[in-house]
């Protein structure tokens, strides 16, 4: 999404505005940066296990074997999350646990997990929302290709099925992908994710082949699941920013929107990929064989909910010849571009403004920009935050405790930018923290904690931080307390 027009720029809320009756409080997780339990019940190795156990590819050389060990601690977290009053859960289901080649029958004892995490969810009061896919796809699918490859997106219709029937009779939000940007970009494009591959004209195709299995899956699901389910898709929209106001500014802003943003939400939700793009990288892919008869039709099947992840704003500009920093765009340092056909675009970041330890700027306007932007070009659609947060170097006090004021006073301001949009004609149904509990970040390992509870890998213990109780508070009260964060 390019920058908000003027005429919508952020306004200050009154002080009595509140969040609607029935926005939903949660925190989200994904499979493998929490469960562990990598090699037990059948579960068999995703990209990610191979991925991590490359040497370099992930800082210490961590993995995902052990993570938080969700898959042995659930209950507790669920209590856990009782105590803190969450209204829902978002969490993410190993593909390669239910379905451990990819293809062919389900594992009973995957499905089991999630049918008990949810089962216990529901009983604590807490709202289950799933992701079918957050980054971790079977080995031997990747081994016959990947994304990139068509018929990984039949095999995802599948076991889209599959979890349909495993959980539908108790789960009433779904989400197909949870930023499939990343998926074909990081792990394709700049090879800074899983598979690790840096392959441009892989990129584009592995970015239509997920559009083509979340069309797909919601069809499935549709078909399958009682018409009150409600179906989404996760995306990280770019709020893109051009750093001047010159034209060449305005082109890289484009470009990035284009395939950052449009190459998801065209097709999606407007049926149809975004000119200019083609244009961009019509030397990398033929589109019109890319794009089969159909594939269209099938991935702009009507969503729900749209889910927004949202932590910093893109700053972009056309730079001078030989000038510029066209690989720092906050995603992890490569060679290689994940901007197929826009790899001249140089990123920055937004001077005086204060930074996460991902050295991310932290601007809630942003997302206020981002809410508005995406209510003006699909009006009357519903939007979720599913994902918000910020990582800080947190650490145990003497006393045993976590105080992390940055992080309260970076969800506040969050808070009331989605507040302020709600305000202003947004149509925000909840907002999910990210993350519930510090887990594995990705190419950064354990270096990373973004959780509001914060989890002692060497013992297990949780002990939530100052913003976890903060964040309750939010939830008793149903909005913000009054002032913000000393
Ligand atoms: O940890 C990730 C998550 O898996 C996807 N969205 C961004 C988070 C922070 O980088």
């Amino acid at each position: 999404m390019t920058a908000v027009r003027p005429d919508i720029a952020p306004k200050q809320a009154p002080e009595a505005t509140k969040f609607p009756t029935g926005f939903v409080w949660g925190a989200a997780t994904a499979a493998y940066q929490v469960e562990g339990a990598a090699a037990e019940d059948g579960r068999t190795p995703s990209i990610w296990d191979t991925f991590s156990r490359t040497p370099g590819k992930v800082r210490n050389g961590d993995t995902g074997d052990i993570a938080a060990d969700h898959y042995h601690l659930y209950r507790d977290d669920v209590a856990l999350m009782k105590r803190l009053g969450l209204k829902a859960y978002r969490f993410s289901i190993s593909w390669s646990r239910v379905q451990p080649t990819g293809r062919g029958p389900a594992v009973q004892r995957g499905l089991d997990f999630y049918r008990k995490l949810v089962d216990e969810l529901l009983e604590a009061g807490i709202t289950p929302v799933a992701t079918l896919y957050h980054w971790d796809l079977p080995q031997e699918l990747e081994d016959a290709g990947g994304w990139p490859q068509r018929v990984t997106a039949d095999r995802f219709t599948d076991y889209a099925a599959i979890m349909a029937g495993a959980l539908g009779d108790r789960v009433g939000t779904w989400t197909t992908f949870n930023e499939p940007w990343c998926s074909a970009f990081l792990g394709y494009g700049s090879g800074v994710h899983a598979p690790g591959r840096t392959e441009p004209a892989s990129a584009l195709r592995a970015a239509h082949h997920l559009n083509l299995a979340h069309g797909r899956a919601i069809e499935v699901l549709r078909g399958q699941l009682p018409a009150a389910v409600q179906t989404s898709v996760t995306l990280n929209l770019h709020q893109v920013r051009p750093l001047t106001a010159s034209a060449a500014d305005a082109d890289a802003a484009r470009r990035i929107d284009a395939v950052g943003n449009r190459i998801f939400t065209g097709p999606m939700l407007r049926g149809e990929y975004p000119e200019d793009l083609i244009a961009d990288t019509r030397h990398l892919v033929d589109w019109s064989r890319l794009v089969q008869d159909g594939d269209l039709a099938a991935i702009s099947r009507p969503v729900d909910l749209l889910g927004v992840n949202y932590y910093t704003p893109t700053l972009v500009s056309t730079p001078a010849e030989g000038s510029g920093d066209t690989r720092n765009d906050g995603h992890g340092a490569s060679d290689y571009s994940p901007w197929p056909g826009s790899e001249h675009v140089a990123f920055h970041l937004a001077e005086g403004k204060e930074r996460t330890a991902m050295n991310w700027s932290i601007d809630p306007n942003g997302l206020y920009s981002l809410l508005m932007d995406v209510t003006r070009d699909h009006p009357g659609l519903p939007l979720m935050v599913t994902e918000n947060g910020a990582a800080f170097d947190d650490y145990v006090s003497p006393e045993g405790r976590v105080e992390d004021p940055e992080r309260i006073a970076y969800l506040h301001g969050h808070l009331d930018a989605v507040q302020r949009a709600v305000a202003d004609g947004a149509d925000v149904r909840g907002y999910f923290l990210w993350s519930l509990m510090d887990n594995f970040e990705w190419a950064y390992g354990y270096s990373k904690r973004f959780g509001a509870v914060y989890v002692d890998y060497a013992s297990q213990r949780r002990i939530p931080k100052a913003s976890a109780h903060w964040y309750a508070d939010v939830i008793r009260r149903h909005g913000l307390p009054p002032t913000g964060p000393a």
